[in-house]
């Protein structure tokens, strides 16, 4: 059996899901995604790795379908729920998904696929009791789940991890961070992403923790749920910590007292997916009396480097390896670098993910010839510290704990009628890490609303620019290839 559903049955009458104001047991969720198995495997015996999308709110539902995914043996693959429906389409179409279930609030937008005879579409109420078999057993080895990842290629690649390779992200970040059935916290990341899954909800259900759902965040509504009292470990990305500050300035006196009391008793408050700014940690400390535990992660191999539980959290810096992954700077020809010096962070271990989803040759160019996870991440030990320096390519951008490819909203811009060429950047920004801009090379008079409407029917808004500059030409070296650090000079 996997190891997060034996534990679950430890802890069976304990609340699990705090989801709308009602309170799930582990016993309910075993129940319910054994229901969802069962429904899943209809008259097979074991899904064999099929690819099953789910578009499914935060909350019970969605952790109960992940879960009867798993226990019937498919691969789980969540659709993001503020995707448009082109990126819907890809992640379907890109892992051969052929089941889909669909939370009530979805059916609209994913209609196109009920009609599909090749996909089994179910609705998340067509769930229902049917006779009862044994489930699969599920080998390890087996693949568990794959989610998307922007890179360097223009269009996102799908990240395969095993039940393995997640066992072991899970079970370091529970022995490392002291996870236990005593914690209660609250999850408000996207769960189409390891932030959300992994860190949070997958270690409080392994826990016996209670997992708390708000569907989206909202300064407000944190901390009310906070002023409960029963949250005690809180993750988020910087760019929910930096809102969260604002929103916590604005309140009167009296108000931030009662907040800055409650905060501090609470057990753990983790920041990672970008760069957590000095000066957010420093207020965050002013606010809370907590120094954020800033950890360094990734979608193919979950977290590998973590300022510790215990011990001296430096700000600017994401800590040490974690116990179980191994973890080198290396360069370009992916020798070990002198110490003291920078070079790529590379990582091995049961953490690293498995494969690229049907892209052989993207795998292999991601390892070393002696199986180090080449990150892309540039970094520099100091007092035993890592510090981040960068990244190989300016063409990946971080906002707001997302990865963005440039290339891949090139390549979309590029489709609007009038865009004769364009040229994609991050810039440096402290609320959101980097901001997405586009330069545009026209050749005729735009309506930038229009395309600015446009690119959110093509893509998610998150990966869309926040503004656009009208150039006559881009700049370009003496290859023609566009410089990217000149372009960022102009905004
Ligand atoms: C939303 N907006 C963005 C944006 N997201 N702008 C720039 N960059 C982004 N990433 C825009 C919206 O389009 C909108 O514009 C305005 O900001 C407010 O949008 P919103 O949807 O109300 O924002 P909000 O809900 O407050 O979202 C902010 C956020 C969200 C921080 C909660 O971005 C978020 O959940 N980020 C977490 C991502 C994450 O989990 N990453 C982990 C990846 S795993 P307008 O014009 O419509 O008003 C990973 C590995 C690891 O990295 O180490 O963890
Ligand atoms: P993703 O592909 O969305 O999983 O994003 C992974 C990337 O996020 C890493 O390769 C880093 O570039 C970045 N990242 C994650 N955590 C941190 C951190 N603490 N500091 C800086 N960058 C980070």
């Amino acid at each position: 059996m996997l190891q997060l559903i034996e534990n679950a049955h430890r802890f069976a009458d304990k609340p699990a899901i705090v989801d709308q104001s009602v309170s799930y047991s582990y016993m309910d969720l075993l129940d319910r995604s054994e229901e969802i198995a069962q429904y899943l495997l209809h008259d097979e015996k074991d899904l064999a790795q099929k690819r099953v999308s789910y578009m499914v709110s935060p909350g019970f539902g969605y952790m109960a379908v992940q879960w009867g995914i798993w226990r019937a043996g498919g691969i789980a693959v969540p659709l993001c729920i503020t995707y448009p429906f082109p990126s819907l389409q890809y992640v379907v179409e890109n892992t051969g998904s052929s089941i889909i279930i669909c939370g009530p609030e979805y059916e609209e937008i994913l209609s196109p696929f009920a009609e599909n005879s090749k996909i089994r579409f179910i609705s998340l109420l067509d769930f229902s009791k049917i006779e009862r078999r044994e489930l699969p057993e599920i080998d390890n080895s087996r693949g568990a789940m794959i989610l998307f990842t922007s890179g360097t290629t223009s269009l996102p690649k799908g990240v395969l991890t095993t039940h393995a390779n997640i066992e072991a992200q899970v079970s370091t970040l529970v022995e490392a961070w002291k996870w236990n059935s005593d914690d209660y916290t609250l999850s408000i990341l996207p769960l189409h992403h390891v932030h959300g899954i992994i860190n949070v909800n997958s270690c409080a259900m392994w826990s016996g923790a209670t997992l708390q759902f708000l569907p989206n965040f909202d300064a407000k509504k944190v901390f009310e749920i906070f002023l409960e009292g029963k949250v005690n470990v809180f993750m988020a990305v910087p760019t929910i910590y930096f809102k969260l500050i604002a929103y916590y300035e604005s309140l009167p006196e009296s108000e931030q007292k009662e907040i800055s009391s409650c905060l501090k008793k609470f057990r753990l408050m983790v920041s990672g997916s970008a760069a957590l700014p000095v000066s957010v940690m420093e207020k965050w400390y002013s606010i809370s009396g907590h120094y954020l535990l800033e950890r360094y992660g990734m979608t193919e191999i979950g977290m590998a480097i973590s300022n510790p539980y215990e011990g001296k959290r430096r700000a600017g810096y994401i800590g040490m390896p974690l116990k179980g992954v191994e973890v080198r700077l290396c360069d370009e020809a992916d020798r070990e670098v002198a110490s003291g010096q920078p070079g790529e962070i590379q990582v091995k271990g049961q953490n690293v993910f498995k494969e690229y989803w049907e892209k052989p040759e993207a795998t292999s160019k991601t390892f070393t010839q002696d199986g180090w996870f080449k990150t892309g991440d540039i970094a520099i030990i100091e007092e035993g510290y890592f510090k981040i320096l960068g990244r190989d390519s300016i063409d990946i951008i971080k906002s707001g704990g997302y990865k963005i490819s440039a290339l891949e909203i090139e390549e979309v811009l590029r489709k609007y009628s009038g865009i004769k060429d364009c040229g994609v950047i991050g810039v440096p920004n402290e609320e959101w890490g980097e901001l997405v801009v586009a330069a545009l090379v026209t050749e005729k008079e735009l309506d930038l609303d229009h395309l600015n409407s446009w690119m959110r029917e093509q893509m998610p808004a998150y990966k869309t620019p926040r503004k656009y500059l009208i150039v006559p030409d881009l700049p370009r070296n003496a290859m023609g290839k566009v410089t990217k650090n000149e372009l960022k000079k102009l905004f």
